[in-house]
């Protein structure tokens, strides 16, 4: 069969990157003997590609109007062809979305490369786990697909039917030639703002080795300088992860990397091998400076772990990025002066504040609404991806302590106080490599302090 796979844009967001899930799905319909094309509206112009028997789009909840209007459109151009969602959003509400949009003809929720695979195959729809379809006027959910043991399994993502050259990462990270890599999926913690519509809270990681093979075939076929790690913990095993910075030191493998992970996920000496490695900049959730809100949002350690865990990457020489949020359940002025105040005290190369927004299927809404005082109220897209001003009825502000702007002039003043010190600045300055790279710090510069 032939397959058109589709990322939903241009959304706005700053900074780019290979839309990974596409990517897995792409080589695996193909290791199943299906043709495949790409369609990437988030750096590509919108095209229409001959003889389509399916189409497939990815949709996060942040996406879902954009993406609705890109199946409309899809819809009129290839009127013969079956319509496919999958991603987030539909894991997360699978017969809501259906129901919406009559347009779309199958959802898939959940892990998706045997699925698809399955229904490009023409399996009947009632055998194919993971599947939401329609059956005459009823929208019917299957069981889940139960998910895939061994990842070593899967064939690396299709990078070469995607537009390589045209993805950007934004600073602080490097600006020298990236791509993203994601080296584990799940993730065993439980933050109550967080969507585990996909992989649940089981974690399953790609071997080292594997890694290492992946690692090499990007520097060899595209010429990567840097990668960034998408998984979201990527130390969560840290044995594991020590034992892939131990073979990219044995290989000689020559690539700046950075990676996100939480801050009780790391030790001294993992760090120092993680520098050695080529690590240069690791990206910590610290979401608040207040114990009891960590606590009541489930995180899972304190602040004490967090000061540490700062003090260890600094004397490593790994610089770091810091996100906080703003307006997370039972907020007061002096929780967020307590936010701000770590935010100083740890010293981090970058902060990046962010106001809490709830997300479907997500246990924060439920410990908001144990304050009877909470009100709700829908985004705009712009405030959630920077597109256009419409609005999305399924990501929630919770306005309990502070309105929606009172936050948004705080995330501007706390901004201004972080980068306009002079410490800052001239760090900043130190910190450019090149004449690009000072135009896309001067646009995220503007863009942080006047919103
Ligand atoms: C990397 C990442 C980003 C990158 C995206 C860059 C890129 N092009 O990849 C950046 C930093 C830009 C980003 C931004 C945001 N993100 Co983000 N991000 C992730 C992250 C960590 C990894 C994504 C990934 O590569 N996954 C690996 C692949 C293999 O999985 P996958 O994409 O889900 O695909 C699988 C299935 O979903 C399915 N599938 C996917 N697409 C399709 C399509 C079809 C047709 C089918 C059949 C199946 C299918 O099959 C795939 C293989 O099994 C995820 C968390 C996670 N671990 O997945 C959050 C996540 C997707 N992000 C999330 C959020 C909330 C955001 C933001 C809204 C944050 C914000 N600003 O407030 C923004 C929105 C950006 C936007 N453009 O809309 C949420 C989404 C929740 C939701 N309900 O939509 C997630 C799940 C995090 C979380 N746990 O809460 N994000
Ligand atoms: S550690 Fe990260 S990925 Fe895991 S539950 Fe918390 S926010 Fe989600």
């Amino acid at each position: 069969m032939k397959v058109l796979l589709v990322n939903p844009g241009p959304t706005g967001t700053y900074g780019t990157a290979m839309p990974l899930g596409l990517g897995y799905l792409a080589s695996y319909l193909i290791s199943k003997g299906h043709s495949v094309k790409v369609l990437d509206l988030e750096v590509e112009d919108y095209r229409i590609e001959e003889d389509i028997d399916y189409i497939g789009i990815t949709i996060l909840t942040s996406t879902y109007p954009l993406a609705i209007k890109t199946i409309k459109r899809l819809r009129q151009d290839y009127p013969n062809a079956k319509i496919i969602v999958g991603g987030p959003h539909i894991s997360s509400l699978p017969i809501e979305t259906l129901t919406e949009n009559p347009e779309i003809d199958l959802g898939v929720y959940g892990e998706a490369e045997i699925t698809l695979s399955e229904i490009a195959d023409e399996k009947p729809n009632v055998e194919i786990l993971g599947l939401v379809w329609r059956d005459g006027t009823e929208i019917k959910i299957n069981l889940p697909r139960p998910l895939i043991k061994n990842l070593d399994e899967l064939p690396f993502p299709a990078r070469h039917l995607f537009p390589m050259d045209k993805y950007k990462i934004h600073p602080p990270y490097s600006s020298d030639k990236f791509t993203n890599i994601i080296t584990s999926r799940g993730c065993v913690y439980n933050c109550s703002y967080c969507s585990k519509s996909i992989f649940g809270r089981t974690y399953r990681a790609f071997s080292p080795e594997k890694v290492i093979q992946e690692i090499q075939e990007v520097i060899r076929d595209y010429g990567i300088k840097t990668i960034h790690f998408y998984d979201d913990d990527f130390t969560l095993n840290m044995k594991r992860a020590e034992r892939i910075c131990d073979l990219m030191i044995k290989e000689n493998i020559k690539v700046r990397w950075s990676c996100t992970t939480r801050p009780d996920l790391v030790t001294k000496e993992l760090l120092v091998k993680m520098k050695k490695a080529g690590c240069y900049m690791i990206a910590f959730g610290v979401e608040s400076g207040n114990n009891e809100i960590l606590s009541r949002i489930d995180k899972g350690y304190t602040i004490e772990q967090v000061k540490q865990c700062f003090k260890w990457t600094k004397e490593v020489g790994i610089k770091t990025i810091a996100f906080f949020m703003l307006g997370l359940p039972r907020e007061t002025e002096e929780t967020i002066n307590q936010s701000v105040k770590l935010s100083k005290e740890i010293r981090a190369d970058y902060v990046s504040w962010s106001i809490t927004k709830i997300f479907p299927a997500t246990p924060i809404k439920q410990i908001f609404e144990s304050n009877p005082k909470v009100k709700f109220t829908s985004a705009s897209m712009s405030e959630v991806v920077g597109a256009d001003r419409e609005e999305n009825k399924y990501i929630l502000f919770a306005q309990e302590n502070f309105t929606k702007e009172q936050l948004e002039q705080k995330l501007k003043e706390i901004n201004r106080q972080f980068y306009l010190t002079p410490r800052n600045i001239i760090r900043n300055l130190l910190g450019v490599r090149n004449f690009k790279d000072l135009l896309n710090r001067a646009k995220l510069g503007l863009k942080i302090l006047f919103g």
